[in-house]
Parts: structure tokens; C-alpha cells; sequence
């Protein structure tokens, strides 16, 4: 065996917190990764009576938010609303229970956010320095971080201005990318001069190795990080042009950077926990220095902001440090690395949720399948083995068999005395459990809980109760008792991974007052009482079939393809019903008059005869036709389009063109002939 520092449990209060997601999208598998076992993790530390609280909240700030709000046409505020609502109400759904999920841009948020740079600035480590950054003209405006892509100096890989977020993953101080261009117009940027504010990081170098030495968690996040530091770090600029977000202190014109202010929401969330709970206080016992243990669940690519640049910045300001640092492996979506543009994710609430799937198959899947720092590569194919050869075949069966023979024969929880090798299994497990929860291991804790109900199974059909039954009850009766000692001892192991399926299982043994949510682990080992009665049991987990397998897989594919085919430029070809169909009102009309519009290339304004009105339509046909050849012709209108302005035109609609196969940008407007205008297409 492994020698190994036990650290749980512990008498000190622990603080988990988990990467908070941008509010920028909805939730997607990736989020998984770190949420459940984070979850897992608290229920587990909580089994084991430690006290326990568990914050997170979404990050509203830095460009990730501001480039999703222009394309969505909103402001960064009404963006990370509609997104946070989302996570509020997604969280819970999945049993992922926060004692607080607030947002970057909670007061609380911007007042210790500026609290802690003004510490850091009083201390000495804060400094300000000229930096070129890249600006562009065209779209005139300064190019911060996702604003801008180019290539990544060390491994020269297409990056974005922070990331190198197709290559070696490093993160990128402003400056540094080469061949800068506007991430929106693509043109090429222009560096200006402005004053922005460093974070002297490289005066935190010894610290850091001595701390990361120490610190908890996986070892992934440990390593990368201390190779970071021996390869020597540099300064940290922490300004940013922008005019969204916490906005930095001594330079209201400059905002900080949103690695700044959404670590330091661990700390605001805590205080709003606090607060809420009637004890103002109480987040000192985490973050001011003294005994409280923080554990922070992040992603592997975020490993370089919580294991350099965080623990640099509560160094420097006088705050406590975290404790264990632990880093999920990312997620694949089969074989592919994940990718919302190219169609390789998969939608928590849209693909999962809304199938009717039971959120607690999701929650064994994303702890049982692979260790805690390895890359998981989720295909519905294995999340199908997954559940109906362990979760039904294995730990179901017993749990029903179990149940069903008990109620059919005994009606209630038969008489017996724990055999001492069933004993010393469940005994086996809790410690199996424990070690998991130290090394951070959940596969193991999901492992261990397995081989507790292939043990039942084992001792279910090698004690044969079915023909005990009918030649001495009474020694039947003792194998159920032992059964269902080893079925309340799985319900209690297997609640905080799956929390719902453990409810079941506990209202099948007859519980109904007692909360199957705080039961302790030692609790596994006590018996049922005998003569408690038994309602009728049903099987707690139910098979994924085959038809339900083909539809998940389905949507997969077909976004795969969509992704594709637009990638190719063509339209998506998802399916539109008949009734769809007959809203478009496509008619013939005649062109009365055309002329261009002036000041532009492409466009033609055009008079249309549509049959019982005149309509003025604007299109793009100029570079390809004269204003002559239009005017008389009888053509496909669709007359229904939402109005548009068009070079400044109110266009009332739309002229039905096709493009030549072999000649791209070729459009041929779509004449008719013989019918007066007005004629409907249907
Ligand atoms: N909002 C999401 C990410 O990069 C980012 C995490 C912040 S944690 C303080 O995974
Ligand atoms: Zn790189």
C-alpha cells in the first residue's frame, strides 16, 4: 500500500469551492467533470461529520462574457442574467447543491476584489508600466484578450490574446501573441502605447515552490505547476481597455482583469454565505489565516490561474492559502476534443435532462468512468454499458432481489445477526471509501461501492434463499437479514453519488422519517431492525433501451453533420414540418422600376407589383445585373420577411434567387412566366 497522508476527516471546518462557468452558455458536460465530484465530494466529507460548506457562482466578467453578449446583440448584464438563471436553476436539478452560487458582479464581489488589489498595492506589488497592445482600426477599438487572435510564441500554435488555447495551453500576457488580428474583422491590429498595471508575480517565485511542495489535490495540478515555476515566471498585467468589469483602483479607466476579480468570488461567495446564515463572520475562519481548510475543484486548463497566480495574490495580500487543489482531466465527446462550434458537446439540459434522464445516471458516469485526473471521453455507447451492466445489472439486482424476496417471503425485515464476514465487507468498504475521499479518488469510492454489491450478489446466489425458503425459513431469514443489511449499507455509500437512487432505496427499507441524506458513513454498519415492515419494493434503476440509446446517438450525429455542413458554408439541414412550410407566403411579382442604391456596390432597390400592393424591396443583385434587365420581369417574391432596413432602405421582403452550382456568388433570380403577378407558390 501506498504510505499516504489521511486527512480525512478532519476537525477543522472545510471550504470546497468549484471553477465558477462563465455565464455565457448553458451548461454542457464539460461542466460536469468538475461539479459532480465536487458535489460528491462534500456529501462525502459530510458522511464523514465533518463540517463542510460549498460555494461557487458564475463569472459575469472578461471578454468571454462581452464577445458572447455582442454576438447575441445584448449587454454583458442581460447576457450573464439569462445565463446565470440558468445555472440557479440547473444546479439543483442535477443534486448539485451549493451553500452559495452568487455572480462576479455581486457588490460584495467588486468590493473585495478592489479590497485585495488596494492590499496588494499598499504591499508593494503592484507596479505600472507602458505596454503596447494591439488596437484595431477598422473596428477602432483596443483588442483585449479573446479580442484578438494570432500566434502563440512558444509553440506557435493559433492562439487567443490570453491563451494558447489550441496549443500548449500556456497562458498569454498581453503583448506577447505574435501576428496579432482582430478576432472579429480579421484585420490585421495596430500596437498603441498605454499605461497598464503589473502584479510583481516573479517576487512569489520561492514561495511557490515551497507551497506547491506542500499543497494537496492531484498531482496534475501540483506538477504543471511547479514546472511552471522552475522554467521562471513573469510579471502579471491585471488592467485591462475594457470597459465591462471590476474596475481597478487608483485608474477607473482601466478595468481589471477577470482572473483578478473571479478567484477572489470564492471569497465574496463565502462572505454572502456567511451573511445569509446570520454569521457575518464565519467566512474568516476559511480565508484569514488560521485553521479552515480550502479545497478548490477546478479543470485541468485552469490549472496555471489557481496554482500561480491565485495563491501569489492571497500571499500578497494576507490572506489564507488554499489547501488542495484538485484538477478534472477535460471531457472528449467521442474520441473528439469538445467543441460546441464543431457539434462535439453535449447539452445538460437539452440533450440529458429534457430525455428524461435520471440525473443520478449522469453523476455515477462522470465519478465511475475514469480517474479523477484523466481525460474522459464520454460516448453514449459507454454511458449505456455503464448503467445497465453496473448500475442495473450489478448494484440494482441485488438491491431489488434483495428487497423482493425479503417482502414476498417475510413481509418485513426478517430476524438474524449480522454475519461477521458480511461485517467485516461493509468495514472493507467504508475504508476503501475513506482512502478515495483522501486521494481525492472518487473512481475508487464508485469502485468500492461495486464490489460491495457483486459481494451481495455472490451471497444471495450462493446461499440459494429460494430453496432455504421452503426447507428452514428461519436460516432463510438470516441471509435476508444479512442482505439487507449490505442493501442499507449501499444506500448509504452510494447517496452522494446518487442521492435520488439512495432516497429509493431507503423508503424501500421502510425508512421514512429518518433523512437518507445525513446518515453517516458508520451508520453502513448497523442492521436494518427486524421486524420493521417492507413496502413493496421496485427496481431503483432502470436500463437505458435500445430505442432511447439510438435517439441520444442520433442527436449527436446530426449536430456533428450540422456543424459540418455549415463549417462548409451550407445552411443546416434540420427538417421543417409541413405547417412550417405554409407560413412562407412566396408569390409572383412584377419588377416595375429598379434602380441602384446609392453609395453602396451590391444594392438595387426595386418597385414590385405583388398583386394587390406595390412593395419596395432592397437585394444585393447589382454587381451582377443592370437596373434595365430587371424591369419588367416577373419573378419569386417572398412577401411575408420580417422588414428590414437595407442601406438605410425599408426592404418589405425578398426576391427568390438561385445559385449557380459552379459558380459561387452567381445568383439568377427566379423568373416565371405566364401567371399575373400576385400568383402563390404552395
Ligand atoms: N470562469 C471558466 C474556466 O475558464 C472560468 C473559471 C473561473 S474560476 C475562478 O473554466
Ligand atoms: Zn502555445
Amino acid at each position: 500500500m501506498k504510505e499516504q497522508n489521511v486527512t480525512y476527516p478532519c476537525s477543522e471546518p472545510v471550504l470546497v469551492t468549484c471553477g465558477l462557468p462563465y455565464a455565457s452558455g448553458p451548461m454542457h458536460i464539460g461542466h460536469m467533470r468538475t461539479y459532480v465530484p465536487a458535489d460528491v465530494f462534500v456529501r462525502l466529507l459530510r458522511k464523514m461529520r465533518v463540517n463542510v460548506t460549498f460555494v461557487c457562482g458564475s463569472d459575469t466578467h472578461g471578454t468571454p462574457i462581452v464577445t458572447a453578449a455582442e454576438k447575441a446583440g445584448v449587454s454583458p448584464k442581460e447576457l450573464y442574467l439569462k445565463y446565470h438563471q440558468h445555472y440557479l436553476d440547473l444546479f439543483p436539478r442535477l443534486h448539485i447543491e451549493f451553500d452559495n452560487y452568487g455572480t462576479t458582479d455581486d457588490p460584495e464581489n467588486h468590493h473585495r476584489t478592489r479590497e485585495i488589489v488596494r492590499a496588494l498595492q499598499a504591499n508593494g506589488y503592484v507596479y505600472a508600466k507602458e505596454l503596447e497592445t494591439p488596437y484595431c482600426e477598422k473596428c477602432g477599438r483596443s483588442l483585449p484578450d479573446r479580442f484578438v487572435r494570432g500566434e502563440c510564441p512558444y509553440c506557435h500554435a493559433d492562439a487567443r490574446g490570453d491563451e494558447c488555447d489550441q496549443g500548449c495551453g500556456r497562458y498569454l500576457e498581453p503583448g506577447e501573441i505574435l501576428n496579432p488580428r482582430c478576432a472579429i474583422c480579421g484585420s490585421p491590429t495596430k500596437p498603441v502605447t498605454r499605461k497598464h498595471y503589473y502584479f510583481k508575480l516573479t517576487a512569489f517565485e520561492d514561495f511557490l515552490k515551497e507551497y506547491l511542495e506542500r499543497v494537496d489535490g492531484t498531482k496534475n495540478a501540483k506538477n504543471y505547476a511547479l514546472g511552471w515555476v522552475r522554467e521562471g515566471l513573469k510579471d502579471w498585467c491585471i488592467t485591462r481597455d475594457l470597459e465591462w468589469g471590476v474596475k481597478y483602483p487608483g485608474d477607473e479607466s482601466l478595468t481589471l482583469y477577470v482572473w483578478v476579480d473571479a478567484p477572489i468570488h470564492y471569497i465574496s461567495s463565502t462572505e454572502q454565505w456567511a451573511k445569509r446564515t446570520g454569521t457575518p463572520d464565519a467566512w474568516e475562519q476559511f480565508w484569514l489565516p488560521g485553521d479552515g481548510k480550502i479545497v478548490h475543484y477546478i479543470g485541468q486548463d485552469i490549472v496555471y490561474h489557481h496554482c500561480i497566480f491565485w495563491p501569489a495574490m492571497l500571499k500578497g495580500a494576507g490572506y489564507n492559502l488554499p489547501h488542495a487543489i484538485v484538477a478534472s482531466g477535460m471531457v472528449k465527446i467521442e474520441g473528439h476534443n469538445f467543441s460546441r462550434s464543431r457539434g462535439y458537446v453535449v447539452w445538460i439540459e437539452e440533450d440529458y435532462l429534457a430525455q428524461g434522464l435520471e440525473p443520478d445516471l449522469l453523476r455515477y458516469y462522470m465519478v465511475a468512468s475514469t480517474g479523477q485526473t484523466r481525460d474522459l471521453d464520454f460516448s453514449w455507447e459507454t454511458f449505456h454499458d455503464k448503467v445497465n451492466t453496473e448500475l442495473v445489472g450489478v448494484f440494482g439486482n441485488f438491491v431489488y432481489r434483495a428487497l423482493h424476496f425479503s417482502k414476498k417471503h417475510f413481509g418485513a425485515v426478517p430476524k438474524g445477526s449480522l454475519s461477521p464476514d458480511i461485517l467485516r465487507e461493509i468495514e472493507r468498504t467504508i475504508e476503501g471509501v475513506v482512502t478515495g475521499v483522501n486521494d481525492y479518488e472518487l473512481k475508487k469510492v464508485a469502485d468500492e461501492i461495486m464490489r460491495l454489491a457483486s459481494v451481495g450478489n455472490e451471497y444471495f446466489q450462493a446461499n440459494k434463499p429460494w430453496e432455504l425458503v421452503k426447507a428452514d425459513k428461519e436460516a432463510c431469514g438470516e441471509i435476508l437479514y444479512n442482505s439487507l443489511a449490505l442493501v442499507k449499507a449501499l444506500a448509504i455509500l452510494i447517496e452522494p453519488m446518487m442521492p435520488n437512487t439512495a432516497e429509493k432505496i431507503w423508503s424501500q427499507l421502510g425508512y421514512n422519517g429518518e433523512d437518507i441524506h445525513n446518515a453517516l458513513l458508520e451508520e453502513a454498519k448497523v442492521p436494518p431492525t427486524p421486524g420493521s415492515p417492507l413496502p413493496k419494493p421496485k427496481p431503483v434503476v432502470t436500463k437505458i433501451d435500445d430505442e432511447l440509446l439510438s435517439r441520444l446517438k442520433t442527436t449527436i450525429e446530426r449536430r456533428i453533420k450540422d456543424a459540418e455542413r455549415s463549417d462548409r458554408g451550407e445552411p443546416e439541414m434540420g427538417m421543417v414540418t409541413f405547417e412550417e412550410f405554409k407560413k412562407m407566403d412566396i408569390r409572383a411579382g412584377k419588377i416595375l422600376e429598379c434602380e441602384r442604391v446609392p453609395k453602396t456596390k451590391k444594392l438595387l432597390k426595386l418597385r414590385v407589383d405583388i398583386g394587390n400592393e406595390e412593395r419596395t424591396i432592397v437585394t444585393g443583385l447589382a454587381d451582377l445585373y443592370q437596373p434595365e434587365e430587371l424591369v419588367g420581369m416577373t419573378a419569386l417574391f417572398l412577401v411575408n420577411l420580417e422588414p428590414k432596413k437595407i442601406g438605410g432602405i425599408e426592404s418589405q421582403g425578398m426576391i427568390l434567387a438561385i445559385e449557380h452550382a459552379d459558380k459561387p456568388d452567381h445568383w439568377i433570380p427566379l423568373k416565371v412566366e405566364g401567371v399575373p403577378p400576385g400568383s402563390k407558390v404552395a
